[in-house]
């Protein structure tokens, strides 16, 4: 519990009224060991804006409600999010279905400020509420065999009236590798802001990796397995040479379609801020080491 990342996103970067609402859980996470602001943080957080609860939840990308930034608002309304069970299989001791309500006994809420960048170079700064992704996995027990963990999100036509158009193959689907799925940044978020995590945002639970593009950070998941094969990811199923498996930030390698080496920011107004994208995302010291020796723009 000792991990420490170089946090320059604090409270400091949420508005007053909810860094008072987060308080105790900033606490907590500090008691955790989770290692929140030291005096450089702070002076670096001067430099960023914290992005608004209203941008985060009304600008959003979750295609099983429509490609529209503001469809996910308007009909993510219509998912049932309670009861909701994960199935967790394949390679693990303790498959099965996991009510959620069960995993949140069992898990540890803390708040995790994390930038948040998508590969259509935008990028917002999200205060989410979650645990470790490996604690979950402990619960299940992962067997020595695995190298991989799959993610699929619910499927419910009813529900979900962009899955009628083939824009991708549904359900949703998404893949780490194990090491990256047990590090320590790696959670499953449960709120934004110290509230529920709203329905567009990928409630009940869902995937947040903030060293890679946004489209890694599956939602609203229903199936976690854990294999010894790369699993298929849904962007790469549609397009392999425009989006890899492992879709780290990388302001170096390109989208074939435009630059990665600048984002706009969400919530800056109608001239939208743009600042250089980070390698990694700002998290390069905490994850380079997963990747030591590998040629990123041949594993993007
Ligand atoms: N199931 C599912 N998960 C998804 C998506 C989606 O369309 N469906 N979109 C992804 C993309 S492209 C991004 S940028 C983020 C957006 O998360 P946000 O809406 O919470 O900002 O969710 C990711 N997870
Ligand atoms: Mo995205």
């Amino acid at each position: 519990m000792a991990f420490r990342w170089k946090n320059d996103l604090t409270e400091r970067d949420v508005t007053d009224e909810v860094a008072y609402l987060n308080r105790r859980q900033l606490i907590a996470g500090v008691a955790a060991g989770v290692g929140l602001a030291g005096a450089g943080g702070r002076a670096q957080a001067a430099e960023l804006e914290p992005t608004d609860w209203e941008d985060i939840t009304s600008y959003n990308n979750y295609y099983e409600f429509g490609t529209g930034k503001d469809d996910p608002v308007k009909y993510a309304h219509m998912l049932t999010t309670s009861p909701w069970t994960v199935k967790i299989d394949g390679l693990v001791d303790r498959p099965g279905e996991y009510a959620f309500e069960d995993i949140m006994k069992q898990m540890t809420i803390e708040e995790r400020i994390y930038r948040f960048r998508c590969v259509e170079a935008w990028s917002m700064v999200v205060p989410w509420n979650g645990f470790e992704l490996s604690d979950l996995l402990d619960l299940a027990g992962v067997q020595s065999g695995a190298k991989y963990v799959a993610f699929e999100t619910a499927l419910r036509p009813d529900e979900m009236p962009g899955v009628r158009f083939p824009v991708l193959d549904w359900p949703y689907v998404e893949g780490l590798r194990l090491d990256e799925a047990v590090h320590p940044l790696t959670i499953m978020a449960t709120g934004i802001y110290g509230k529920d995590i709203p329905n567009q945002n990928g409630a009940p639970l869902r995937l947040v990796v903030p060293w890679k593009y946004g489209f890694k950070s599956i939602k609203s998941i229903v199936r976690i397995t854990l294999t010894d094969k790369e699993p298929p990811t849904s962007w790469n199923k549609a397009n392999a040479r425009e989006y890899g498996f492992y879709s780290n930030v990388n302001p170096e390698v390109d989208h074939p379609r435009w630059s990665q080496a600048s984002e706009r920011v969400i919530g800056t107004g109608l001239f939208a801020k743009r600042q250089d994208t980070l390698m990694f995302n700002g998290y390069a010291d905490e994850v380079a080491s997963l990747y030591t020796g590998m040629d990123l723009a041949k594993f993007y």
